[in-house]
């Protein structure tokens, strides 16, 4: 079945039928497109130029800054500038505001009251604070600073025995889905490096390496996210067909740490082999493991992973 952004990404308007829709004129489309680039709409067999949903709602949202008194030169370069950090004018603008709108409240209010929610198994409850906290912060705040302190109160209540493992899967289930909508929303487009994400053999905490993928393709690296538990040699065969240029490993329990090593070194030995990152948590409670691995150990956390892939791949 397609994404949400491969079905946007169809081409299926004539430039009259988008006309129509925004309410611009043919030839500013296409003015636009030739001064500015601004859209590359697909060419049918006979040459008429053919537009998606997506290529609309980028126009719409081009067209609302334009009227609301901005330049057409600014409004192209303020969309690429919320593009590169996670805005998605294709979809729905009450899931994610192009500037984040803040609400006042503390993002650990928020995390604390995401919580709440959890304890209660209220799911209407966690979707609306979610979804105040999207509008809120950008998506690096977000999974820094509400979704990261909800995760690590629901591992220490349950650790202390005061919510079941029921809740904690329940909350897990929802992190993992509201991440994964916005993983699979992002632009598939993607005009940077390619890199392959997911966890060592054995480890099953995948939201790391999960919140990491979704930072990286909204920088418009392209990703191929791969989840919990990769089996190491199906891992390097993959890695062997696809030839990214970078593939990432994340690891937060002990067991699988070896692991991390083991596919350091078979990846550097492939023929072209790719840059080789790693990261997660026990790598922090125990830098030494970090010692054993042929790669670059990406940071303490999932923002500085990603200013330590924007040092590797440098030039946007
Ligand atoms: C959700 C969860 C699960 C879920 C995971 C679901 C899923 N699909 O991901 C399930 C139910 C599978 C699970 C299972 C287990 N879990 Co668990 N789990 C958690 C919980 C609540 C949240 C984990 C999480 O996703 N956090 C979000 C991440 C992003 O947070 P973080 O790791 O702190 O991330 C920071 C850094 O580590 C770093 N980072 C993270 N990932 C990456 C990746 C890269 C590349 C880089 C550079 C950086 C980086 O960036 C973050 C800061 O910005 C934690 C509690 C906690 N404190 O985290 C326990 C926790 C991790 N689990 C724990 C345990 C004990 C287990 C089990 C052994 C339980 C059991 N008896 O079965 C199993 C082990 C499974 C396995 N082999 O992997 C312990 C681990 C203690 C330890 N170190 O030994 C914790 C800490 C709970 C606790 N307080 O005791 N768990």
């Amino acid at each position: 079945m397609p994404t949400a952004s491969e079905t946007t990404a169809i081409p299926r308007y004539t430039i009259k039928n988008v006309s129509k829709k925004t309410g611009i004129l043919p030839v500013t489309i296409r003015a636009w497109e030739r001064r500015y680039e601004f859209l590359s709409p697909h060419r049918s067999e006979n040459r008429y130029r053919m537009y998606s949903d997506s290529d609309v709602a980028l126009l719409m949202w081009i067209k609302n800054r334009v009227d609301q008194g901005v330049s057409i030169s600014t409004a192209i370069n303020e969309l690429h500038t919320l593009q590169n950090n996670g805005f998605i004018p294709e979809i729905k603008q009450e899931y994610q505001s192009a500037y984040p709108k803040p609400t006042g409240i503390p993002p650990a209010e928020y995390a604390a009251r995401l919580y709440r929610a959890f304890k209660k198994s209220n799911e209407i409850e966690a979707a609306e604070i979610f979804a105040e906290a999207r509008a809120a912060f950008t998506l690096p705040a977000l999974l820094a600073n509400v979704l990261i302190p909800t995760l690590t109160q629901i591992g220490e209540a349950w650790y202390r025995g005061e919510i079941d493992v029921a809740i904690e899967h329940f909350a897990s289930k929802f992190i993992i889905g509201k991440l994964m909508h916005i993983f699979q929303t992002l632009p598939l487009r993607a005009k940077r490096e390619f890199i392959i994400i997911g966890c060592a053999p054995d480890e099953f905490h995948e939201i790391g390496s999960l919140m990491l993928a979704i930072l990286l393709r909204s920088q418009g690296y392209r990703i191929d996210y791969l989840g919990a538990d990769i089996p190491l040699d199906d891992l390097v065969d993959f890695v062997e067909s696809e030839k990214p240029a970078m593939v990432i490993l994340s690891v937060t329990m002990q067991g699988a740490a070896k692991y991390v090593e083991i596919a350091s070194q078979k990846i550097a030995a492939l023929k072209k082999a790719p840059l080789f990152g790693y990261g997660g948590a026990i790598f922090i409670s125990q830098p030494k493991l970090r010692l054993q691995v042929k790669g670059t150990y990406l940071g303490d956390s999932i923002n500085s992973a990603v200013e330590t892939i924007e040092k590797l791949f440098p030039g946007k």
